[in-house]
């Protein structure tokens, strides 16, 4: 039999872990450290807050039973080690491919996974519900054997534990009195710095350095201070309860009902396991914050020193990626449609394209500002930011504030645009609504990553914006067929007094050379080709692979009609109705959900105006899509050009 050659080697599941000694713990942070390294320099993945997890996540293993107890991730980007411990070793080569390990938590892989999660913030809820849970099960049997309560934790970074719903749950919790376990893992950034007033509280208490024993002593310290007479009473009350909180750490949990622990080094195994045994031993009848300092990109050199570029990596990467995983996957040359004056930058993607078009307008129009939640890299905020300190707002992971605050800044006569994944929208769709739409404020709401992302995965696919927008008023939606539209998109959409959605995809820019864009008239479509076997009907990202389809099917002999939509809200009647009175068969095409999107608006579009063509609907199907890279999920689910061409032949 061959002697396992390292401690990972011994590791099949976590109760491996239960005879180690700290010393040997040490050597296996090390052991799995390198296991990501070498995975993710294959495949590609979130690598900087992986690192920086390691001994927390042995730390937490090592003393709760996961199987019986539950460890909630918060956004799940940082769930590697825990993969690694709990099964998923041997297949961890294959995370984020296609038929792969997820790069998230999910129960298909594993019953140490509670939820499937890759959207931040939710974890002190989702834990929370789960405890309460507890109190719902029913009996055991007499005879049954006895097991403790779960222990529910809850592990959230410290940009994540200030996005709304983290508060929000924080203060449920503390309010219920429950046993959660927060432990806060508190690097000091989010992809890039973490910013907010809280971040600068975090911030004074790491500065600070107090640890639980001193806060003890001050409160010890404190009670022993005498008081004479009532009303003194109260006034000595007064101070000792403002200098118990100018002393002791982490004040503004305690007195949202939790326990504070810490700030612990959270790469001093021996140190967690002490401070977890100690939250243990002291059985607190209630919720308890732990609060755990943590390097992003520990043990790799490059991801310490710029944690920010190494937020993610994307494959083949021992050199500094571009940027986020969010934000890279394919790269291609510039095709030569773009020309600018100001070349300074290769524009690779409609991110570049954006965010390029965007400081130009922005140097024309002082009243221009840019708004991200969070992903100044990932939307190609960044240069803006450089550029327009005063007129860029990150506001961290809090969508919905981002967005409350758009229409803040439209109402106020600015004419703001906030950038956003269009996953992460989804998070704000009632400041959408109320804020936005209702008031009729001129927001335009950049939708980057719409569509398939690729390997991220079904937390991240941007395929539901179409069809949450398209029921709300006012509200234009627009989307570009190449780099070239998305720059006139921009310019327009800032025109208009209306709310705006401008979605564009996560990918390269499109090889295929489309005739150049005419200028765009609101709810105006654009005829690419004329035909009369059938048409095409295509929505942004899908005209450049609507447009090569027919063409693969006038090669062989047959006349299709190729729209490029431009809107799907509103539609351009006039022309869908010429169009569609002229084929006896009509196939829409979107990167988006069939349920409720573009091709359904087109579809009653037809049958209220009595039109003669079949009318089918081509899109993401009515299920979740699962990790893979973008252009082989297209061709799976038919919408790339063979596809297209595929489905109108059986349609023809
Ligand atoms: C709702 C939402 N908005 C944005 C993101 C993108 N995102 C992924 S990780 C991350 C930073 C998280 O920072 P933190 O919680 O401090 O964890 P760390 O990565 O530093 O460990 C962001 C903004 C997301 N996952 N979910």
């Amino acid at each position: 039999m061959t002697q396992p050659s390292s401690i990972l080697d011994t590791i099949n599941g976590p109760a491996d872990l239960k005879p180690l000694q700290p010393a040997e713990l040490r050597i296996l942070a090390g052991e799995i450290r390198e296991r990501i390294r070498n995975v993710v320099n294959r495949t590609g993945g979130h690598l900087a807050s992986n690192l920086g997890v390691v001994e927390l996540t042995l730390a937490l293993h090592y003393i709760y039973d996961f199987t019986w107890d539950r460890l909630v991730w918060d956004g799940g980007h940082q769930a590697y080690a825990h993969k690694i411990i709990t099964g998923r070793n041997k297949t961890f080569d294959t995370l984020r491919t296609a038929g792969g390990v997820s790069g998230f938590p999910t129960p298909q892989e594993s019953p140490c996974d509670p939820f499937i999660v890759g959207h931040a913030g939710t974890a002190i809820s989702t834990a929370l519900g789960l405890l309460c849970a507890n109190d719902t099960a029913p009996r055991p049997a007499s005879d049954a054997p006895v097991r403790p309560p779960r222990r529910v934790v809850a592990v959230v970074g410290d940009a994540s534990i200030a996005s709304g719903m983290s508060f929000e749950a924080l203060n449920h919790a503390g309010s219920l009195g429950k046993r959660l376990l927060v432990v806060l893992n508190d690097n000091r950034m989010a992809i890039s710095g973490t910013v907010g007033a809280l971040s600068k509280y975090l911030n004074r208490i790491r500065v600070a350095t107090l640890y639980n024993e001193v806060k003890r002593e001050v409160r010890d310290f404190l009670d022993a201070i005498p008081v004479v007479g009532r009303s003194m009473e109260r006034i000595v009350e007064h101070v000792k309860d403002g200098v118990r909180k100018s002393l002791v750490p982490g004040g503004i949990f305690e007195e949202m009902g939790f326990r504070y622990f810490g700030p612990t080094d959270g790469h001093d195994v021996r140190a967690l396991i002490d401070v977890l045994h100690e939250i243990e031993r002291l059985d607190i009848n209630g919720p308890v914050l732990l609060h755990v300092i943590t390097e992003k990109g520990r043990g790799c050199e490059k991801a310490h020193a710029d944690p920010r570029k190494f937020h993610g990596v994307s494959p083949g990467q021992d050199a500094p990626p571009q940027s986020c995983p969010e934000q890279i996957e394919d790269k291609t040359v510039l095709n030569g449609k773009i020309e600018t004056n100001v070349p300074p930058l290769r524009l690779h993607t409609y991110t570049d394209v954006f965010a390029d078009e965007l400081l130009r307008i922005a140097e024309e129009n002082p009243r221009v500002c840019a708004i991200t939640a969070a992903m100044p890299d990932g939307t190609g905020l960044a240069r803006f930011a450089d550029q327009f300190p005063d007129r860029f707002f990150d506001v961290g992971i809090c969508e919905q504030h981002a967005l409350g605050l758009a229409s803040g800044l439209a109402v106020g006569g600015a004419r703001p645009v906030a950038a956003i994944y269009s996953t992460f929208l989804q998070r704000a769709y009632d400041q959408v609504f109320q804020e936005i739409s209702l008031q009729n404020a001129p927001v335009v709401l950049a939708l980057d990553r719409a569509g398939l992302v690729g390997s991220d995965g079904p937390p991240h696919h941007g395929t539901f914006d179409i069809a949450c927008l398209r029921t709300l008023p006012r509200i234009v939606l627009m989307a570009p067929a190449d780099a070239e539209e998305l720059r006139m998109m921009l310019r327009f959409a800032l025109t208009l007094q209306v709310p705006v959605a401008l979605r564009y995809p996560r990918t390269k820019l499109p090889a295929a050379q489309l005739p150049a864009p005419e200028p765009i008239q609101l709810g105006r479509a654009s005829l690419l080709t004329p035909g009369t076997d059938a048409a095409l009907i295509a929505y942004g990202s899908m005209v450049a692979p609507a447009f090569e389809a027919a063409g693969l099917l006038a090669n062989e002999g047959r006349s299709v009609a190729v729209l490029n939509a431009r809107f799907a809200r509103p539609l351009d009647e006039d022309l869908f109705r010429k169009t569609l009175s002229a084929v006896p068969v009509a196939l829409t095409v979107e990167e988006g959900s069939v349920q409720g999107g573009f091709g359904e608006a087109v579809l009653r579009f037809c049958s209220e105006a009595g039109l003669p063509a079949k009318v089918h609907v081509a899109g993401v199907p009515d299920r979740y899509v699962s990790h893979g890279g973008r252009d082989p999920l297209l061709a799976e689910l038919g919408l790339d050009a063979q596809g297209l061409a595929h489905r109108l032949r059986a349609l023809l």
